[in-house]
């Protein structure tokens, strides 16, 4: 079935006068790396397709090749010509829906993705859940159709796999992830450029931040629990941003051992931002249950300003509560 729907994306490609792309609503390495590979495909066919991101492209994701093909103008689905819509990594139907209301006319949609909770809202949906990203599933669409990827699009290719699997560190990473990166490798991926972008250019302010949040680091004292916490000075203080501050929970999950990992922020209203990688219990759960959502090892929630301090003592009870939620 995986080949076939491979196939058939293919032709579909092909027919397509008036291409759309759209990457997931949250733009990561995966949500731009998997539509700016295919975008590339077309684009050696003498075709720009736009991809559409829902806002400007961070600066780490800049260095991709294609990247001048994303906009943020949603007027571009304003075009009754509009007759195929390809959504990439974008497990969520609601957002990919409210895009298409623009559309005047009724347009194919191909629904790329690797969520398990992808509810297949597209006419045609490649959904792979065993694919450690969105990116690898667009690799093996390159490879069951034939087409050599170009260089640029093997770069574009071997950033969604190196974001979604964090390097080929996290539990996502498994035999696909690693083929495909091999293969890419062969095929001219700049891996060392990928790396650096995403990872190796923290400034020293955001090392900083960093920094506020490992000396406040606490162990539970019965539970594998770890967690930390970083507040508007911290962040603020050091001229950092919350995008910038992003990398640290890959980073502790990476480098402490626990079943789970608790890193909290204060968000600009005062609420505060829960962020958890488990290695373990399902953290899912807890996110739903406060209000949030995420996967089974990665999920998180927000408590609303006023409920409690982002403090040592306030965090720590968020703690607390999340733990009894798992017993
Ligand atoms: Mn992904």
């Amino acid at each position: 079935m995986e080949s076939y729907t491979h196939r058939r994306i293919h032709d579909l490609l092909l027919k397509a006068k008036r291409p759309v792309f759209i990457a997931d609503e949250r733009i990561d390495g995966d949500s731009l790396g998997s539509s700016l590979a295919m975008a590339d495909f077309l684009k050696g066919r003498g075709i720009r397709v736009p991809v559409f991101v829902s806002e400007p492209i961070p600066t780490k994701y800049r260095f991709l090749p294609n990247v001048d093909l994303c906009t943020t103008d949603a007027t571009i689905f304003d075009d009754p010509t509009i007759d195929l819509v390809v959504s990439f990594d974008c497990s969520d139907a609601s957002y990919v829906a409210r895009l298409l209301a623009l559309c005047p006319a009724r347009p194919t949609t191909i629904n790329i993705d690797h969520h398990a909770t992808n509810a297949r809202y597209g006419s045609v949906n490649q959904v792979v859940v065993s694919s450690p990203a969105t990116a690898e599933v667009v690799y093996r669409w390159f490879k069951e159709n034939n087409v050599v990827p170009s260089r640029e699009a093997a770069t574009c290719l071997m950033t969604g796999i190196c974001f979604d699997t964090t390097v080929f560190s996290n539990s996502g990473t498994n035999q696909r992830a690693l083929e495909a990166a091999s293969d890419l490798l062969m095929g001219g991926a700049k891996i060392q450029e990928v790396i650096r972008n995403m990872y190796q250019n923290r400034g020293v302010n955001v090392l900083r931040v960093w920094g506020a949040a490992l000396e406040r680091i606490r162990r539970h004292s019965t539970r594998s629990v770890v967690a930390t916490f970083l507040t508007r000075a911290d962040i603020d203080g050091n001229g950092a941003t919350d995008d910038e501050v992003d990398g640290l929970s890959n980073f502790l999950n990476l480098v402490t051992e626990s079943d789970v990992l608790f890193v909290m922020r204060e968000s600009p209203d005062g609420g505060i931002k829960v962020s958890m990688r488990s290695s373990g219990p399902d953290v899912a759960k807890i996110a739903s249950a406060m209000g949030g959502g995420g996967h089974r090892k990665a999920a998180g929630y927000s408590v609303a300003a006023g409920t409690h301090v982002c403090d040592d003592a306030g965090c720590w009870r968020l703690v607390e509560d999340a733990v009894r939620m798992l017993e």
